[in-house]
């Protein structure tokens, strides 16, 4: 064997030991929002992308700014009325590829905030994936972000709101 194609073994077994990093989550773009100064939740958006091999799923969230750190998506009910409802198995982000969180779509929920979102405040969040563990984001808080797609849904948290 060459020292070269020794080297090269041994980088490789290296390469194989190794676990997966935190660092192969990407998380781009993220922003978080609450409807308004005297919202009681709040929600953040980001597109998370897996630069590993491996199949992985944000499984969980926590953050100081909130009594409750949920994930959530909207779905349409029979009446065609959007809802909101937390995802328990967490949401997938395949190996090599990304999951937006967006708005009308999948989010990150704060229900209870300790604080309210000011403009330019930068929110502490954890998240956690079942192969990447814990990964720290700061969120700034952007509340004059528009939806992507135009058309907004109605969002409306916890008190149910007759004729909205
Ligand atoms: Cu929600």
């Amino acid at each position: 064997m060459s020292l070269k194609s020794t080297l090269f073994a041994a980088v490789a077994a290296a390469a194989l030991a190794m676990p997966a990093f935190a660092g192969d989550i990407m998380v781009h773009d993220p922003y978080a929002r609450a409807s308004t100064k005297m919202s009681t939740s709040g929600a953040a958006f980001m597109v998370l992308m897996n630069h590993s091999a491996e199949d992985d799923r944000l499984v969980s969230a926590s953050s100081d700014v909130a009594q409750r750190v949920e994930l959530h998506t909207h779905m349409e009910d029979a009446n065609g009325v959007m809802k909101m409802m937390e995802v328990e198995e967490g949401f997938p982000v395949p190996a090599g590829g990304e999951h937006a969180l967006a708005r009308g779509g999948d989010h990150v929920m704060f229900l209870g905030l300790n604080q309210p979102f000011n403009q330019g405040d930068l929110i502490s969040v954890t998240l956690t994936f079942e192969k990447a563990g814990d990964v720290v984001v700061e969120i700034p808080v952007d509340l004059e972000r528009k939806p992507m797609h135009g058309g907004q849904m109605k969002h409306q948290h916890g008190t149910p709101s007759a004729g909205d």
